[in-house]
């Protein structure tokens, strides 16, 4: 049997901890590539010395050459700059918008039929820049957030409540920063609403806590933002497409027309299965939360209009 092909750009945090996950569930063999010499043939070989003990049997390229990218089933989009303390994920635009202009143009010469799924920040505004240069249709070109969003905010659930994370849903709409919508009125423990569990404050903390998850972390470590959890979040992603699990995920999908939003990329929940993004699902949402959407997609589309398109 082929195994599938997964490209990670970008050998850095993200992209490496998304390797060695992928790897680690055998999802497929996986193509690690870096523009600095030497960083992924060694984060590679790293990994498949991890898998003897991760009983992994899957092959990783550590590449600088795009050739070694081809015919990829799904690339990951991880290169870039991340936020350092005091910065937005806004003030990446500049700079990470040529990078992905650039490695977008190389990866589509190569891997003319794959999944795009982005990570790079500003991520929503990027994932446009991605489809627009890519010319793929909308169902292969998706970026990762509200995954991430949303697992952060089921683990404050859990913390707070003393459960199982595995029994915490939570969903979180908009683009990916500080506008982003955490819709706590979806969020269950076990089917239960968790307006049933927990005073309206609590919530109301939690979803701020979830609103500065990111720099949260970025303000410990300093010198990088968050890696591990980015990189599960991904891998999710990466298993109900080549799984074709038809999972409900909140992921930044091109809107035309849903929730009244044209022509823009915006976390929302889809189905997500082997066609990559099947279905946008539309959610009766209340006047509070539809005018929180509205600033959010307001904010990724300032962005979108910076980068001179
Ligand atoms: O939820 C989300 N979407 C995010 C997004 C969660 C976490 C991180 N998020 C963003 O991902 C973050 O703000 C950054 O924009 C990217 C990558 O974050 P990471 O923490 O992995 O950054 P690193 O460790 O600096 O790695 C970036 C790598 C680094 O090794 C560079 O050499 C490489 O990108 N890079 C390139 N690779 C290939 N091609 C080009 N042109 C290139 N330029 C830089």
């Amino acid at each position: 049997m082929k195994r599938k092909k997964i490209t990670v750009i970008g050998a850095g945090n993200v992209g490496a901890a998304c390797a060695h996950w992928l790897a680690v569930r055998e999802l497929g063999d996986v193509v690690l590539f870096d523009i600095v010499d030497g960083l992924a043939p060694g984060k590679a070989l790293d990994i498949l010395q991890a898998a003897p003990i991760d009983g992994s049997d899957v092959s990783i390229i550590g590449t600088g050459s795009y050739a070694d990218t081809a015919d990829s089933d799904i690339v990951i989009i991880t290169a870039g700059l991340a936020r350092k303390p005091g910065m937005s994920r806004a003030d990446l635009l500049e700079k990470n918008s040529s990078i992905i202009s650039f490695v977008t143009q190389r990866v589509v010469k190569y891997s003319p039929a794959a999944f795009l799924l982005v990570v790079t920040n500003p991520l929503d505004a990027m994932t446009y820049l991605v489809k627009q240069v890519s010319g793929f249709p909308k169902n292969r070109v998706m970026g990762m957030a509200g995954v991430l969003d949303a697992a952060r905010m089921r683990y404050f659930i859990a913390q707070e409540l003393e459960v199982s994370v595995a029994d915490v849903t939570a969903f979180v709409l908009g683009g990916h920063g500080e506008s982003m919508v955490p819709l706590a009125r979806c969020s269950t423990v076990s089917g239960i609403p968790l307006s049933a569990l927990m005073s309206p404050e609590k919530i109301e903390a939690i979803i701020e806590r979830t609103r500065n998850g990111g720099a949260e972390i970025v303000s410990f470590l300093k010198t990088g933002s968050a890696f591990y959890a980015p990189a599960a979040a991904v891998g999710q992603m990466v298993e109900a497409i080549l799984k074709d699990k038809k999972r409900i995920l909140p992921v930044s999908a091109l809107l035309e027309g849903e929730y009244g939003i044209s022509n823009c990329y915006v976390g929302v929940p889809v189905k997500l299965g082997g066609q990559g993004v099947e279905e946008v699902i539309e959610l009766d949402l209340l006047p509070d939360e539809r005018s929180a959407l509205g600033r959010s997609h307001q904010s990724v589309r300032s962005l979108v209009e910076r980068l001179k398109l």
